[in-house]
C-alpha cells in the first residue's frame, strides 16, 4: 500500500501538526470541503490548535458531489496539504484540525442529521458557493428552485444545505437541545443576513413555531473571507508531491500566503479563540464585506471577463497586461471606493495590495474559474454600485465594460469563434438569449431584462442601457483588448494610472 501522509516521513520543512489530535471533538461542522475552506477556515483552527490547547475540531461534510474526496480524507486519517505559495516564498503545512467527516451519499441522510443535531455541535459553517443558498435577486428563498421543491415535499430526507440546517434546528428544538449558529463563509454580500432569511422562509413553509423558534434563538453572524485559493490542477498536486517528498495528497491546496477572516462576534454556543491566530471579531462586519466584495472581487470579475476574451489564461497574465492593471486600478479606485463605508483602511493601500497579489505568478488562478456563476455575482460586485453612481449622476465606464464583458462571455463563443464553457446555474438561458440575437448590441437590452440579475428599474434606465450598450459595442469593434486599451488611454487622473 502507497504511504500516506499520515503515514510517511514527510521531509523535515513540511509543519505537521505538534497538537495532540486525539483531544479534537467534532464541535464544528463544515458544510462544504471544498478548496477554499481547506486552505482558510480549517487552516486558522490548525494554526490556533498549533499555538493553544483546544478542544475545538471539525466534521467535513459535503453535500452535492465530492464524496471520493471525503472517502480520501478518510484514507489518510483527515490530515491534508496545504501549500502557501509567495511570489518568492512557499511554505508547506499538514493541516490537522478536521477529526471526521460524512458524506450523504456514503454514511446516509440520517448520519448527517443526527451529527447537525446533536448537542455538542456548536457551530454550523459553510462553504457551499454563492448559488448553495437557493435565494432569488430579493435574498428571499426561492420556492421554484429544484432542490428547495425537492426538500419542502420531503423534509426528513433534504438534498439542500437549507433543508438540512432547517430539519436538523427542528430535531434540537423538539429535543429542547441548544440551538447551534449558523456562520455562512461565502463570498454573499450580507452573507449571515442572507442565509438567515434563506432559512427562515423555508421554516416557515413547514411550521410557523419552528420559524419563531430559529428566529428567536439561532444567530447567523456576517463573515468577511479572504484568501486566493484556484481549483487544483494536475500540476499544483505534481508540486505538492514534490514538496512531500514524492508522497501525493489528493486533498492537498495550494493558496497565496495572504489571509483575512473578519467575523461578527454572535455565537450561541461558543467559538474558538480564532482572534489568537488573526482573524478579526468585529460588531458589524457590512463595511469590510462591501470593500471586499467590491475592490477584491468587481476586479477580479472584470479580469476575468475582460481577460479570457483577451486571450489570457490566468489573472497573472491578465493583469501584467498594464492597461488591464490600469483600468482594474481605476474600477476599485473611482468606482468602487466612493460606494464604500468602511473607516479607517487605507484604501490606495488596499487597491495596491490587491494588484499585487494579483501579479502573483506562482497562482494558476484561472479567468475560466472566476468567470463562474456571473450570474450570482455580478449584482453584489457591480450593479450596486452602478446604482449608486447613477443616483449622483457619475460616470461608471470601467463598471460598463465589465459588464459588457459579461454579455459578450455569455454568449459562450470566444473572439477566435471557439466555443468558451460557460458554467453558471443560468447559462443555457442566457445562452439562448444570445443565440437569439447574435452578436449584436440589441442582445444588451434582453440580456437587462433577466429580473434575476438586474433589478427592473436598473434595466429600465436610459443612461445605464446606454453605457452598456456602447461598451458592448466597443468590445464587438475592438475586442477585448482593444477595448480595455482605448478605456486605458481615457484614464487620466493619478489615482486611475496606478502602478
Ligand atoms: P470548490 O468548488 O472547491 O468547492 C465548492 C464546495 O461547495 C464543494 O464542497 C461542494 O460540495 C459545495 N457545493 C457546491 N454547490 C453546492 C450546493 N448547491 N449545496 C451545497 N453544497 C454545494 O469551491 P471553493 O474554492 O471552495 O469556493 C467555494 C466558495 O467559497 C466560493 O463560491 C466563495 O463563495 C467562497 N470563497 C472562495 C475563495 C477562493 O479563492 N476559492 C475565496 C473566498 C471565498
Ligand atoms: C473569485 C474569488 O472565484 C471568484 O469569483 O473572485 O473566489 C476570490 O478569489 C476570493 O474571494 C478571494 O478571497
Amino acid at each position: 500500500m502507497q504511504a500516506t501522509i499520515a503515514t510517511a516521513n514527510l521531509p523535515e520543512q513540511v509543519k505537521r501538526p505538534s497538537y495532540d489530535r486525539h483531544q479534537l471533538k467534532p464541535k464544528w461542522v463544515h458544510l462544504g470541503f471544498g478548496a477554499f475552506h481547506r486552505a482558510h477556515q480549517a487552516l486558522f483552527m490548525n494554526d490556533l490548535a498549533q499555538d493553544e490547547a483546544t478542544d475545538w475540531g471539525i466534521c467535513e461534510i459535503n453535500l452535492m458531489g465530492g464524496e471520493t474526496q471525503i472517502e480520501m480524507l478518510r484514507q489518510q486519517e483527515h490530515l491534508y496539504t496545504v501549500i502557501e505559495k509567495g511570489a518568492t516564498q512557499t511554505a508547506v503545512k499538514v493541516s490537522g484540525s478536521i477529526c471526521q467527516s460524512l458524506h450523504p451519499q456514503l454514511d446516509g441522510i440520517d448520519a448527517v442529521l443526527d451529527k447537525l443535531a446533536d448537542p455538542e455541535v456548536a457551530i454550523v459553517s459553510m462553504t457551499i458557493t454563492e448559488k448553495g443558498y437557493c435565494a432569488d435577486a430579493l435574498g428571499r428563498l426561492d420556492l421554484t428552485h429544484p432542490l428547495i421543491v425537492h426538500d419542502l415535499s420531503t423534509p426528513d430526507e433534504p438534498q439542500s444545505a437549507i433543508g438540512y440546517i432547517v430539519k436538523a434546528l427542528a430535531m434540537r428544538c423538539q429535543m429542547k437541545a441548544k440551538p447551534f449558529t449558523v456562520l455562512s463563509c461565502d463570498n454573499i454580500q450580507g452573507n449571515g443576513d442572507v442565509v438567515r432569511q434563506v432559512v427562515l422562509d423555508y421554516a416557515q413553509q413547514l411550521d410557523a413555531e419552528l420559524a419563531q423558534w430559529i428566529d428567536a434563538h439561532v444567530t447567523f453572524p456576517c463573515t468577511m473571507v479572504d484568501r486566493i485559493v484556484p481549483a487544483m490542477t494536475s500540476e499544483s498536486y505534481q508540486q505538492v508531491s514534490q514538496q512531500l517528498g514524492g508522497v501525493s495528497d489528493p486533498c492537498s491546496i495550494v493558496c497565496e500566503p495572504f489571509r483575512q477572516w473578519v467575523v461578527e462576534d454572535h455565537f450561541v454556543a461558543g467559538r474558538p479563540a480564532w482572534e489568537k491566530v488573526g482573524a478579526q471579531l468585529v460588531d458589524d462586519v457590512v463595511p469590510f464585506e462591501e470593500m471586499k466584495l467590491r475592490m477584491l472581487n468587481g476586479s477580479h470579475s472584470l479580469l476575468a471577463y475582460l481577460g479570457y476574451l483577451g486571450g489570457y489564461e490566468t489573472i497573472a497574465q491578465t493583469v501584467a497586461n498594464d492597461d488591464y492593471c490600469r483600468v482594474a486600478r481605476a474600477l476599485m479606485m473611482d468606482e468602487q471606493v466612493p460606494t464604500l463605508r468602511v473607516q479607517g483602511v487605507n484604501l490606495s493601500g488596499y487597491a495596491d495590495s490587491l494588484l499585487e497579489r494579483f501579479t502573483n505568478p506562482n497562482l494558476q488562478h484561472r479567468t475560466w474559474q472566476i468567470a463562474m456563476d456571473g450570474s450570482k455575482k455580478l449584482p453584489q460586485r457591480m450593479l450596486t454600485s452602478v446604482q449608486f453612481h447613477l443616483a449622483k449622476g457619475n460616470d461608471f465606464p470601467c463598471l460598463a465594460l465589465a459588464i459588457a464583458g459579461w454579455m459578450r462571455y455569455v454568449a459562450a463563443v470566444d473572439e477566435d469563434n471557439r466555443p468558451i464553457e460557460v458554467v453558471d446555474p443560468m447559462a443555457s438561458e442566457l445562452k439562448a438569449i444570445c443565440d437569439g440575437q447574435g452578436l449584436n448590441v440589441s442582445v444588451v437590452a434582453k440580456l437587462l431584462a433577466v429580473d434575476a440579475i438586474f433589478p427592473a428599474e436598473l434595466a429600465a434606465n436610459q443612461t445605464f442601457v446606454s453605457a452598456i450598450e456602447c461598451a458592448y459595442q466597443q468590445l464587438l469593434k475592438l475586442g477585448a483588448k482593444g477595448a480595455v486599451t482605448q478605456l486605458a488611454a481615457l484614464l487620466t487622473s493619478p489615482t486611475q494610472i496606478g502602478k
